[in-house]
């Protein structure tokens, strides 16, 4: 019976599945930005241990009670402006622009936290073109967008919380504003949408980064890379229902495993 590969085996083979890549795909979600401090959605020390998602990350919950939701956003973007990208948002910037004109690399995030919009910033200093920048399909938590006229800007740093009177309100319209992210129930922006399914179905490689793939549509971006042919490799300390069905696992967190496996 062969022996199943070690964990130094796997990760050239994941080495070797990248190096012969046309076109990439990666998708990454909350354990990305672990090591930079910011809290995950699930598991240990996660958003949602205290607190079920429905309370908080859904239309109705901010219908019912947008000051509990607004303190909890104003919470979490108090969080972020305090985090950096990590090793591992710097190697996928990198990535896109060390492998072009060869190799099209596109990044998928569910992330809101902004961290892959700084990394490529960062890494984009001395290139020309600038690299692309990541399709946030989550949306972003430091934009604002009025629930009612849908009109967009720029989040406010300091949200009042102590009364419903007193939470920000639509410029043009007079609405209550609510973070530019997507809820549960929501649906999300069809273009995006369009563009992180066509680049799936077309790669050689989809990495999926920190991720527990229990979230849809995103969590079926990899399976469009599977369907045609392609090889989806992971990172992730822990299993999820992605495992059985990646053509390879390697488990780590972002920050050991990304760099070293892009470098
Ligand atoms: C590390 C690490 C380290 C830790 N290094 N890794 C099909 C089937 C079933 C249900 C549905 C379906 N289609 C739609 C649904 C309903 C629903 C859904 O998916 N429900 C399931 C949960 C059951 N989806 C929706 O409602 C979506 N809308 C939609 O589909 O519209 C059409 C429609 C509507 C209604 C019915 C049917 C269709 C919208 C989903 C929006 C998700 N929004 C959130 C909140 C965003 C705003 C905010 O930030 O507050 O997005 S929920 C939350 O989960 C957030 C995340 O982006 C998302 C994914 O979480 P993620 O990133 O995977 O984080 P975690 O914490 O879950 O996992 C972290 C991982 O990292 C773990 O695996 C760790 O092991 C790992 N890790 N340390 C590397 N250092
Ligand atoms: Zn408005």
């Amino acid at each position: 019976m062969a022996s199943s590969p070690d964990a130094n085996e796997i990760e050239s083979r994941a080495r070797a599945h990248i190096a012969a890549a046309r076109r990439i795909v990666v998708l990454t979600g909350a354990g990305v930005s672990a090591e930079s401090g910011v809290p995950t959605f699930r598991g240990p020390g996660g958003l949602w241990r205290s607190r079920r998602p429905e309370e908080l990350a859904t239309p109705e919950a901010f219908a019912r009670d947008p000051r509990l939701v607004w303190e909890w956003y104003a919470w979490r973007r108090s969080v972020v402006a305090g985090c950096a990208p990590n090793a591992a948002h710097l190697a996928l910037a990198r990535l896109a622009l060390a492998r072009r004109p060869h190799t099209s690399t596109l990044l998928v995030t569910q992330n809101v936290d902004g961290l892959h919009h700084c990394a490529a910033d960062l890494a984009a200093r001395d290139a020309d073109p600038a690299p692309a920048y990541p399709l946030e399909v989550h949306g972003a938590i430091h934009r604002d967008r009025c629930s009612r006229c849908a009109r967009r800007t720029q989040g406010l740093s300091a949200i009042d919380t102590t009364s419903e009177d007193r939470l920000p309100r639509c410029e043009s319209c007079g609405g209550l504003l609510r973070p530019d992210v997507v809820w549960f129930g929501e649906s999300l922006d069809a273009d995006i949408l369009e563009e992180a399914f066509d680049a799936a179905s077309r790669a050689d490689v989809c990495l999926v980064v920190g991720t527990s793939a229990v979230v849809y549509p995103a969590a079926a971006i990899p399976e469009a890379t599977l369907a045609r042919g392609g090889a989806v490799i992971e990172v992730n300390p822990d299993v999820t229902p992605l495992t059985p069905r990646a053509t390879l696992s390697l488990r780590g967190t972002a920050v050991e495993t990304v760099p070293a496996l892009l470098g």
